[in-house]
């Protein structure tokens, strides 16, 4: 097999991008190889696979904190995402940049840039997250303990803030569901809480007496939506781990809802029989319902939601038609039979 050298790229022009899009040529040749399609002998294949690692990022989009090994290597053999169908979209993906330096985490200031200014540096090990309430194996995990199990997929999804924004993001991650089976809910497991680590040094806005929210951060799903196959832990995001701005070292990922929903680097995870409380719904229950879902019908009191900027933003406005579950009616719209969605908004 003859494997050709690329040609020295200046390290200038190594994106993110370029190192993404190198992996999903490398893994698609690899994949052809194994199925005998013979790319091999073609001489196609890239020996970028390695090289990317060493690709330069600069350090406030980078903020990728620790990566061990096991996860270096776990992040490095996850699938690539289909072709088609829902768990992936030929929209044009929002740029690395956008993705990580465009960012709503309160615990670091309200600004869009101020995740990515003030997560240098953060650390995400020791991690553990406590699993309690209605479950036969509750527990505090490590973060290894929680994701070794699971294989690390690729999932495409449109990601639509209630601000009336989205981008498309190439996501790593696996199903929640996969992991709330480990645990063995009970039969009163009627719902899931997630929460925020809280901690003042890291999170320099938990300090601030004018932040709005009530820290922690916290979120819920019904569990029939939490088991639902499209809902993800992230934990990745274009090929590498999460930048602790988006979340690290694992969030939520829950696509046809709003932005709000995907809670990030969650430190706890219980299961209740009742309705848990979200830090949205608590500040202003008319404006955020517990579902949340998207939908162009129901108008925020605020703002209309028929429509989207879509990022990058480049020279104008991008604004398209935003979709009922933002385009995942196909594969969500059950779970919400005959309830009235203006009402659980
Ligand atoms: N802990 C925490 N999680 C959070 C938020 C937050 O402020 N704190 N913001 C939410 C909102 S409103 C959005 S749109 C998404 C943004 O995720 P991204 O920055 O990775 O795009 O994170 C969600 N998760
Ligand atoms: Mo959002």
């Amino acid at each position: 097999m003859i494997i050709k050298t690329k040609k020295e790229i200046p390290s200038s022009e190594i994106t993110a991008e370029t190192s993404y899009k190198n992996r999903r040529e490398f893994l698609k040749q690899s994949a052809n190889v194994a199925l005998g399609v013979g790319a091999a002998s073609s001489g196609l294949l890239s020996p970028t696979a390695s090289a990317q690692s060493a690709a330069p990022r600069s350090a406030q989009q980078l903020n990728l904190a620790s990566k061990p090994d096991w996860l270096a290597q776990k992040m490095a053999s996850a699938t690539l995402a289909p072709n088609s169908g829902p768990y992936t979209t030929d929209e044009m993906l929002t740029p690395y940049e956008d993705v990580t330096t465009y960012n709503n985490f309160f615990e670091y200031g309200t600004s869009k840039d101020d995740p990515s200014r003030y997560a240098r540096n953060f650390q995400v090990e020791p991690w553990s997250v406590e699993i309690t309430g209605e479950v036969n194996k509750p527990g505090i995990y490590s973060l290894e303990d929680i994701l070794r199990p699971h294989t690390f997929e690729e999932r495409i999804y449109r990601h639509r803030c209630v601000e009336a924004w989205s981008m498309v993001i190439p996501w790593v991650g696996f199903p929640l569901g996969d992991l709330i089976s480990r645990f063995e809910p009970t039969g009163n497991a009627n719902f899931v809480e997630f929460q925020t680590l809280i901690d003042n040094d890291r999170f320099p806005d938990q300090n601030s007496r004018f932040s709005t929210i009530d820290w922690p951060y916290q979120e819920g799903l019904r569990i029939d939506e939490a088991m639902n196959p499209l809902t993800l832990i992230g934990v990745g995001v274009y090929n590498d781990v999460l930048p602790a701005q988006n979340g690290a070292p694992l969030r939520l990922i829950v696509p046809w809802k709003y932005g709000i929903k995907g809670i990030k680097s969650i430190v706890r995870i219980n299961f209740t029989k009742e309705m848990p409380s979200t830090s949205w719904n608590d500040i202003s229950a008319r404006e955020y319902g517990f579902y949340i879902n998207v939908n162009p019908e129901v108008s925020h009191p605020r703002w209309s939601q028929a429509t989207e900027r879509r990022l990058p933003a480049g020279l104008f406005d991008r604004r398209i038609e935003t979709q009922m579950f933002n385009g995942y009616a196909d594969e969500v719209a059950h779970l919400y039979a005959g309830m009235d969605l203006r009402v659980n908004h």
